[in-house]
């Protein structure tokens, strides 16, 4: 009931591990998987090694999370170990990566498919990296410059991985189409911050974070709602996704998958499981046999 197809990708149902959760090391990708994903989606993996930012680097707010963890990474050397054994099982992993120019995802995104990634997802839109991210994200030349040097140097999809934090999100949507793209997520987390009242000053270490969770969806669902009118590429909704319904709204909005981050932090690794029960429960109410019986409605 709840199988979809995404750029030639088969999968289980339409719930995938969200980039950054649990997905720096093959165990927790596989208990993602083992936990009802349809398919999971890896930590930004960089061409180096990277730290993070010192702590705090998350904290629990009104209606969501807000982080700043920095990219933390092993790098695309050490990482392929990780890979290998989730590869090895047959679970669809999505390779994300982030770099700083086209020439370096490129590299990222055949070393990805190398370690048997089913599609690559380009970070354009961690919106508090210095030189990463949203800085490249923002500007269509360039996203569709890159997406179209990764297109040229691998066979698998790749999907966009986008940000709201723009004026206008359908421009960055076309520029990821116009580059030969296979899929935009759409969305990454929003710019915030959260001030300690006792400090005075703001409670992460590097002061701007991403505000992901339940607050971020309508933010979402709206980002959706437009590239769904305007653009022909399947699009993957993120942001706030907890519960099935919060799936069906973005399915309605023209999503043909979601990805579930922050929810794993309120309803446990399971979330994948609870969620799709709770999407199969409404389309039985509502006479739906599959995810393209309503997709899109509320674009009609
Ligand atoms: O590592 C992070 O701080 C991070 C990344 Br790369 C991202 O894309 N989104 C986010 O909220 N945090």
């Amino acid at each position: 009931m709840l199988e979809i197809e995404i750029s030639g990708l088969r999968l289980r149902n339409p719930t995938m591990l969200a980039s950054g959760v649990m997905g720096e090391c093959s165990g927790s990708l596989i208990r993602a998987y083992r936990s009802g994903a349809g398919a999971v989606v890896t930590k930004s993996i960089g061409l180096e090694p990277r730290e993070g930012y010192p702590n705090p680097t998350a904290v629990e707010i009104e209606c969501g999370i807000l982080n700043s963890m920095g990219l933390p990474n092993p790098g695309i050397d050490e990482f392929g170990e990780e890979m290998r054994e989730v590869v090895e099982l047959e679970i669809p992993v999505i390779g994300s990566i982030f770099a700083g120019d086209a020439e370096s995802f490129s590299i990222l995104a055949k070393r990805m498919q190398g370690y048997g990634a089913c599609a690559i997802e380009l970070n354009l839109s961690c919106p508090h990296a210095r030189g990463y991210g949203l800085e490249i994200g923002t500007d269509p030349d360039l996203v569709r410059g890159i997406v179209k040097e990764v297109k040229r140097s691998v066979s698998i999809p790749v999907f966009s991985k986008i940000s709201a934090n723009v004026a206008d999100i359908v421009e960055i949507g076309k520029a990821v189409e116009e580059g030969g793209g296979d899929g935009i997520v759409a969305i990454n987390s929003v710019k915030a911050m959260k001030i300690d009242l006792s400090t005075k000053k703001p409670i992460l270490f590097n002061r701007f974070g991403g505000y992901s969770g339940r607050g971020i969806k309508p933010i979402g669902v709206r980002c959706v709602y437009e590239l769904a009118s305007e653009i022909e590429i399947p699009i993957i909704g993120a942001g706030g996704v907890e519960k099935g319904e919060d799936a069906i709204e973005y399915i309605l909005a023209g999503a043909k998958a979601v990805q579930v981050g922050s929810a794993i932090f309120y309803r446990g690794i399971d979330v994948f499981r609870k969620i799709c029960k709770e999407m199969e429960e409404w389309m039985e109410r509502n006479g739906y046999s599959s995810i393209e019986d309503f997709r899109g409605l509320a674009l009609k």
